[in-house]
């Protein structure tokens, strides 16, 4: 999965593809560079983040998911809010990636069900502004899956259709750089879940902290993406379904090195 943040402020890619054209342009190549589908967001989850306007977001969004769709992409848009899903879903979106796993809208579940579009269901305790306030747990993957188990049980409570549904930990929402790690760790234990697993560790802080410069200073975003790659590598070994990605031709060429692999 190729991202695509149409976004001023995101902390990997924020700004530079605000632009409807630069937008659309970047998901072709992503496309071209072996993407299977293109995620699109208008929303920057980044922790501290203010949200935008439902009618601010919808016309970041939109332009780009009716071009890319129109290209014949599978498209995802990255929205916590049923109006933006409901109007992208028009647009030609095929999924919907709600990293608030139906937290955040009461109406989005309801959504989902109706229209039938795939579901990302992510693990979430809070909207960005005081995320990392709620990094507690007890043990983060048992309580990761405990509460991602809670998610699942509303959307098929509401008609979500159990095999539309894909599953995300959710890296660095509501967690620290330890947590991230641990979830990597443990990853198996999701099996429990009987859903495909996303993952979305691309640029993310705990890699520019574990990158940190002599003097502890993390790595920018933009030089993390060797370490994202190495991820992919091991994901991909272990047989994830998806990884969200900003560069996808180096994620598509571990996949290609592991499927090789994995064939001899
Ligand atoms: N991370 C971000 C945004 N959307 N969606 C899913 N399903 N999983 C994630 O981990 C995730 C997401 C934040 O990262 P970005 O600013 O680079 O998009």
């Amino acid at each position: 999965m190729g991202v695509i943040n149409v976004t001023p402020d995101s902390f990997s890619d924020g700004g530079e593809w605000l632009e409807p054209k630069a937008a659309i342009s970047h998901g072709l190549q992503l496309l071209a560079e072996g993407a299977d589908i293109i995620d699109v967001g208008g929303e920057s989850t980044r922790p501290g983040a203010t949200r935008p306007e439902i009618a601010e977001e919808l016309r970041r969004v939109l332009p780009v998911i009716r071009e890319l769709a129109a290209a014949g992409a599978c498209v995802s848009v990255d929205t916590m809010r049923t109006v933006v899903a409901e109007q992208a879903i028009a647009a030609g979106a095929r999924m919907v990636n709600d990293v608030s796993g139906g937290k955040a809208d009461p109406a989005m579940l309801r959504l989902i069900a109706e229209s039938g579009a795939a579901y990302v269901c992510m693990h979430w305790r809070g909207h960005s502004e005081d995320m990392q306030s709620k990094a507690w747990y007890a043990d983060v993957v048992s309580d990761v899956i405990d509460e991602l188990r809670s998610q699942l049980e509303e959307a098929y409570r509401t008609g979500v259709a159990a095999d539309k549904v894909i599953i995300d930990p959710g890296f660095g929402f509501a967690k620290t750089a330890e947590h991230n790690w641990q979830l990597l760790s443990r990853l198996e234990e999701f099996d429990v879940l009987d859903r495909p697993l996303l993952l979305g560790v691309s640029r993310k802080a705990f890699l520019g902290g574990l990158l940190a410069d002599a003097d502890g200073s993390p790595r920018p975003p933009r030089q993390r993406d060797d370490a994202t790659t190495a991820l992919t590598a091991l994901l991909a070994m272990r047989g994830v379904w998806g990884v969200r990605v900003h560069s996808v031709q180096a994620s598509r060429d571990a996949i290609a090195v592991v499927q090789r692999l994995l064939n001899s």
